[in-house]
Parts: structure tokens; C-alpha cells; sequence
């Protein structure tokens, strides 16, 4: 008993530290954009893409009707719409149904990738990107640290869990297709609610793809392998998500299993990652799990439904009237409400013009602002390089992972401490 009311304590804490950070997003979320429909110039990719077979993206100069509103950096907050996932993970009293849920969460970003076939924006180096929740109880933070190759480095905190890890994106335009291969290795702290000891899982995403750019029919798809670990139980959920290939029924399909320490299965999980995933409870052996007549919701008890499938995972509905093809959560990304404008480090994304722009369809002032900023970035690199000077991150560092052994960049707490010295007035930005 005492020590529950440590560790209840300590969350309480965790809780205040975080809600310190809703100053600013007392407004809520965006529902819409300025505009309801983009009205890009429809462009062949093929045409332009053909002369750059063997490049990868970043290396492209592609006119700014290729884009769409989002960056990098959004790209990876992406993320975190599912996050309620991860607060079910931390409700269950069993740590294979723990992994279900946590699996379930690495797999429900590729949902909000359908009909994206868009280039997100070259996050500048420093640049930085805030994203909280106070109706979640989270709060996001993320840098750009490199330029060349781009990398970012991202951590997200709840009471129950923290997340982080790098987006680093290897990219390759092969003619048939466009691959995009994410190198990052993502952490997840969790800290089950029944008391039990703070959790390590890590994974790594699956390969990105464009195909049918040379029919002119372009779409996303997302496959390979995924192995979720959890490091304090030396359980692992394995997950394939299969190439969309000839055969329409394997389009979206996901498919693993859930094994104990011991390599025994668990549980099954499987379903269309653009739709719904399913687990059951298979022990000793592997089956696909088959929707049951009803869907049962998330959050519903596993162990009252024994061997029948349950849904662990929804995807949200994509309501038309949006542009872009942008999900409702990508929408409240690039929101900037007044109480939160005097809030954001001068870095922040909200403040990129060029995106701005691009999101209220403002497409030749994009261009010319896009090239402005980027000029400007030039500008200090050479800079930097006459004086002999490397670029530092402001925020992070790399460190050497104390459980995996993997560098990874580490979150120097201060940006939240100094944002709420900017809110109480104490500082600015600059000191
Ligand atoms: C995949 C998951 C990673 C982060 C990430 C980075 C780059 C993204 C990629 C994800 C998905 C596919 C992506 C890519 C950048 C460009 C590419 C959005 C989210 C689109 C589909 C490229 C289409 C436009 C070209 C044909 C010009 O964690």
C-alpha cells in the first residue's frame, strides 16, 4: 500500500509537470482549413519524376504543387493520433495483452497514409514543433537535427508512457515505385496502472512505397516486417504487413502474433491496416482472427471474450470537405490560435509562412517563401562553416541508449521548463 502511494504520487506529478504545458491550447482543436477543396494543378508525376530514376527525395526540386501542408515533423506527430491505445496498454493487467495494444499502436499510423501521395515539406535544420493535448493528457515535442540526411528527433509524455525516438527516412525513387525506408529504432516507456514496474518496448516502422506513378495512378502502400519487443518481459509481437502486390485481398493486410518469452504464442492479431486490426486469444498455437459478428469496441475486456476475436484498433473516418487529403487530426497540426502564438519558440512550424500559405492554397507565395527560407538556411550554413563551427541541437543530444545499447537522441527536458518561464514571463525565447 505504501508503495502505491508513491508511485501515485509520482504520477500526480507527472500529471501537474504536463498540464503546465496546456497553456496556450485552452481553444481546442481545429475542425477545418480555410480552404474545403485544394485546387492544385492536377501534374503527371511521371513526367517530372522520370528524369530523377536513382535519386531519392530530398535531392528533388519538385515545384511546390508536389506538396502538401504538412512537414516532416508532422508526419511524425502523425503518430500520435491513436495514443488511446497506448492508454489501454497501461490499463491490462497482463503484459502479452499489454504488448496487443502496443502493437496495435505501431500499426495505426499507416491508416491516415492513404491517398497522401504528397510531398510534406523539408523541415528547415532547428527547426522545432510542439503539439499538446490537454483532452489526451499528453504533450509532443520534436527537432529537426540534421538536414543532410533529414532527421528528427521526437519525445511525447503522458503519465502512462513516454515515447521517442528518431525519424530518419532513407528514400529511393526506383521508376515502378518510390521506397521510403525509416531507420529510426521508437521507444516506449509504459507504466501500467496495476503498480507493476515501468516497461521498455521498441520497434522499428515497415517500408513506405508509391506505385503506379507511371500509369498515373499513384498510391501508398506500406509493408514488410515488425517486431515490437517488450525488453523488461522478452515478449515479442510479430507483425507483417503484406506488399499490396497483384492480388487486391492481400491490399492493407496485417498479420502476427503475440509470443511470451519462451517463443509460445499468445494471441493472433490480424486485420487491414486502412480499417480495423482484431486480436484473439490463441494460446499454444496461431490463427487468424476472424471478425466476430458484432465488433466489440476497443477497450472492451479481453479475458471476458476468451477465444473469440475483439477489435483492438479502429480507424477514424475520413469526413470529405477537407483538403489534401489530410486527416481531421492533420488538420489541428498547423493550428495557430492566438493564446498559443506568444507561447512557441521562434523555431516552431506554426510559424513557417510557406507552409501557411500552401495550407490556405496561397501556392506562388509558398514557392517564393519556401525559397526564401531555405536561401536563409543556406545562408547559415556557410556561415557556420566559415567560422568552423558544427551545428548543436538545441533540445537533444545523442546518448547511448541504457538498454538497448543503440545511440539515440536524448530529450533535454528543458524546452517544456523554458516554455513555461516564456508563459509566467520570467524569459523569452532568445535568452
Ligand atoms: C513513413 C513513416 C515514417 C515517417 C515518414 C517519413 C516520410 C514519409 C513516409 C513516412 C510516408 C510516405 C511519404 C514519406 C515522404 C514522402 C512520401 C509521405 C510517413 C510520399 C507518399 C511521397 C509522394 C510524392 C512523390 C511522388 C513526389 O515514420
Amino acid at each position: 500500500a505504501v508503495d502505491s502511494t508513491a508511485e501515485d504520487d509520482e504520477m500526480g506529478v507527472k500529471e501537474r509537470e504536463i498540464a503546465k504545458s496546456y497553456r496556450g491550447y485552452e481553444d481546442g482543436l481545429r475542425k477545418r482549413l480555410k480552404l474545403d477543396a485544394d485546387n492544385r494543378p492536377k501534374v503527371g508525376l511521371w513526367g517530372i519524376l522520370k528524369s530523377m530514376i536513382g535519386k531519392d527525395m530530398t535531392r528533388m526540386t519538385l515545384p511546390v504543387s508536389f506538396n502538401e501542408p504538412t512537414s516532416l515533423l508532422y508526419r511524425v506527430v502523425e503518430d500520435m493520433e491513436y495514443t488511446d491505445l497506448l492508454d489501454v496498454a497501461a490499463e491490462r493487467t497482463d503484459s502479452t495483452e499489454r504488448l496487443v495494444y502496443v502493437a496495435g499502436f505501431a500499426a495505426s499510423e499507416y491508416a491516415s497514409t492513404i491517398g497522401r501521395v504528397a510531398k510534406p515539406f523539408n523541415p528547415l535544420l532547428g527547426e522545432t514543433y510542439e503539439y499538446v493535448r490537454p483532452d489526451l493528457g499528453y504533450r509532443f515535442f520534436i527537432e529537426q537535427v540534421s538536414h543532410h540526411p533529414p532527421v528528427g528527433a521526437a519525445f511525447a509524455e503522458s503519465a502512462r508512457w513516454d515515447y521517442y525516438g528518431e525519424s530518419a527516412v532513407k528514400s529511393k525513387f526506383y521508376g515502378k515505385s518510390f521506397e521510403f525506408n525509416p531507420l529510426g529504432t521508437w521507444f516506449l516507456h509504459l507504466r501500467p496502472t496495476n503498480g507493476g514496474k515501468e516497461e521498455l518496448y521498441t520497434w522499428k516502422k515497415v517500408t513506405s512505397s508509391v506505385v503506379g506513378i507511371i500509369t498515373g495512378n499513384p498510391v501508398v502502400d506500406n509493408y514488410g516486417p515488425m517486431e515490437v519487443k517488450n525488453w523488461t518481459t522478452g515478449e515479442v509481437c510479430y507483425l507483417d504487413f503484406k506488399a499490396k502486390g497483384w492480388k487486391a485481398s492481400s491490399a492493407f493486410q496485417v498479420a502476427g502474433r503475440v509470443v511470451d518469452a519462451q517463443g509460445r504464442t499468445r494471441w493472433s492479431i490480424g486485420g487491414r491496416w486502412n480499417d480495423k486490426i482484431y486480436a484473439r486469444f490463441t494460446p499454444g498455437y496461431e490463427a487468424p482472427p476472424v471478425e466476430p459478428p458484432s465488433a466489440s469496441s476497443i477497450n472492451k475486456d479481453a479475458a471476458a471474450t476468451k477465444d473469440q476475436a475483439f477489435l483492438i484498433w479502429e480507424a477514424h473516418p475520413r469526413p470529405t470537405g477537407i483538403p489534401f487529403n489530410i486527416t481531421p487530426f492533420v488538420v489541428t497540426l498547423n493550428d495557430l490560435p492566438d493564446a498559443l502564438r506568444p507561447l512557441l519558440a521562434p523555431t516552431d512550424s506554426r510559424l513557417r509562412p510557406d507552409q501557411r500559405a500552401m495550407e490556405e492554397g496561397e501556392y506562388d507565395f509558398a514557392a517564393t517563401e519556401k525559397n526564401r527560407v531555405e536561401e536563409k538556411q543556406r545562408a547559415r550554413k556557410r556561415e557556420r562553416e566559415a567560422k568552423g563551427e558544427e551545428f548543436e541541437p538545441r533540445w537533444f543530444r545523442q546518448a547511448k541508449h541504457p538498454v538497448t545499447g543503440e545511440l539515440f537522441w536524448e530529450f533535454r527536458r528543458e524546452y517544456w521548463n523554458v516554455r513555461d518561464e516564456v508563459a509566467e514571463g520570467r524569459r523569452t525565447w532568445a535568452e
